[in-house]
Formats: structure tokens, sequence, C-alpha cells
């Protein structure tokens, strides 16, 4: 039998511990071969440092289709996190169409913002075109501000009720995504849920753990990578979303308490949890 192969596009921060560098291990951790394809490099992500360099690959990326093109190379799994331009998107359209077996699956992280705010770099026009590639996902996991930016609904972080997250995902699913992992949930103040949500049907069910109030980058990279290893390993949208959850907090936990390291999150010391999660 030939092993499934998770493709992931999205940016090496070279230091900083998102994107690339921490799609690759996890992914590859859950027992998937993963092919990378950066869309740039940058000295550092751009969440707290100043004076990162940003090498922009997007003139990249129609060779390398091309070459795979060429060579018959086919994924079972397109996983995009941040990306660096709108061309991009467009690029990852034509993987989508030129890349994939039958059957493979389109996972869109939009992976562009947090806490009421877009990242450094992107605007609203960016958040529209992120709109339409998630119209066109099998399964998008927004945060709950990438879900306010992409439906214009307003942004609430916190003190949430079931009426408002029930309008997010009913207007993402009016994007066309076919599933939406909404993240960021507030029911209470001591807890934090994800969503999983079934536009056809209007399923909705809910993984909820403890509530750590601690920011740091990169959570939602890890998140969406152990997320794409799961589902990759045949567990459902709800385990998925579970496991992914419970790999993030494990990843706070390990971090938290330690000053020095504000950039990212040790996610390092929760593979060994994540494996076990999954081979049981
Ligand atoms: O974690 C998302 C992310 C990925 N890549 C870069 C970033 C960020 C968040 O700030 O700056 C370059």
């Amino acid at each position: 039998m030939t092993d499934q192969k998770v493709l992931t596009i999205q940016d090496i921060s070279c230091m900083g511990q998102c994107s690339l560098t921490v799609a690759l291990p996890i992914i590859s951790a859950c027992g998937i071969e993963t092919v990378i394809l950066p869309s740039a490099v940058l000295s550092t992500h751009t969440g707290g440092f100043t004076g990162f360099t940003f090498h922009d690959l997007t003139e990249d990326i129609p060779g390398i289709m091309e070459h795979w093109m060429k060579e018959g190379l086919k994924y079972d799994c397109l996983y995009t996190g941040y990306l660096g331009s709108i061309l991009q998107i467009e690029y990852v359209r034509r993987l989508a169409a030129n890349v994939l077996n039958d059957g493979a699956k389109l996972i869109v992280d939009p992976a562009m913002g947090d806490n009421g705010k877009l990242y450094h770099g992107f605007d609203e026009t960016f958040a529209a075109e992120m709109a339409k590639l998630c119209g066109s996902a099998d399964i998008i996991l927004p945060n709950v501000t990438e879900a306010s930016f992409m439906t214009g609904i307003e942004c609430r972080l916190d003190n949430h009720d079931e009426a408002y997250i029930l309008s997010l995902l009913k207007a993402l699913g009016d994007l066309g995504a076919k599933k939406v992992i909404l993240k960021g949930i507030r029911y209470n103040e001591d807890e934090i849920s994800v969503a999983v949500y079934e536009s056809a049907t209007g399923k909705l069910e809910y993984y909820t753990t403890e509530y750590i109030n601690y920011l740091s980058h990169g959570t939602g990279d890890c998140y969406a990578a152990a997320f794409t290893g799961a589902i990759m390993q045949g567990r459902t949208d709800l385990e998925a979303a579970g496991i992914a959850a419970d790999f993030v907090l494990e990843s706070i936990r390990r971090t938290m308490g330690d000053e020095t390291h504000r950039y990212g999150v040790k996610f390092e010391k929760a593979l060994p949890m994540l494996v076990a999660e999954l081979n049981h």
C-alpha cells in the first residue's frame, strides 16, 4: 500500500517556532510523509520581532509545481498555512488543481490574524481573497478573529453566546467551506472550545478544554499541523480537533513560566503525548 502524503505550503520563519518549522516535525511525528513548499523565508516571524528579513518565494512556486507535474507527483492532502500574498493564494488554487490525487483533501488554515487584529502586512483585501480560498476548502481552521475578518461579522473575543458562534459558522459555511473548525470559543471564563461544524447538515459539536490565559505565537500553526496529521491517520474531525487541542494545551503548559520564551511554544516537549494519543 502506498502511504499518504501531505503537501503543506507556508513560510519558513527560521527562528520562532511557527509555520513550516512546526508543521514538518509535527505532521512527520504523526507518521505522515510531509512534502513542503516554502512560500517565503524570514529570519523570524513577524509577531513581536522588528527588523526581520523577508525573502518572497512566490516566483519559485510555478516552476516547483511544473516539475512535480512532469514527474507525475501527486499528494493526498494540501494543507495551507501563512501565505504572503494574494498571488500565492492563486497558486494554491493551481496546486489544488494539478498536484492532488482524486479524493485529496484541501485543508486551509487562514493564518492571518489573532486577538482582533490582522498580522503585520495583511489587509482587508487579502482577507477577502482568503475567504474565497476557504470557500473551496474541505476543512477550514479559522480562529474567531479570522472568521470575523472573512465574514464581516463583528469580532468578539470572549463572552460568547451560541447565537454569535452560530452566525460565524453559518457565514463561513456560506463561503463554501464543507467543514469549519472554529477555534477560540469562550462560553465561560475557565474554558476554551473549538467548534466542529458541517455546513451541509448544520451538525455542530464541540471539544472543550481548560482555558489558560497565555498568549503566544505559533499555537494556531501547531494546532493545524496536529489536526492535519490526525485526520490523515483516519481520525474523525471531532477526534482530530480534540487531539490537536490537547497537544496545544500541553505545549503551552510546557512553555509557561519561561519568560525568555515568549515567541512560540515548546511543542517539541508535547510531541511524545501527541504520538501516544495517535497510537491508542
Ligand atoms: O503563526 C503564524 C505566522 C506564520 N508565519 C509568519 C508569521 C506568523 C504570525 O505572526 O509572522 C511569518
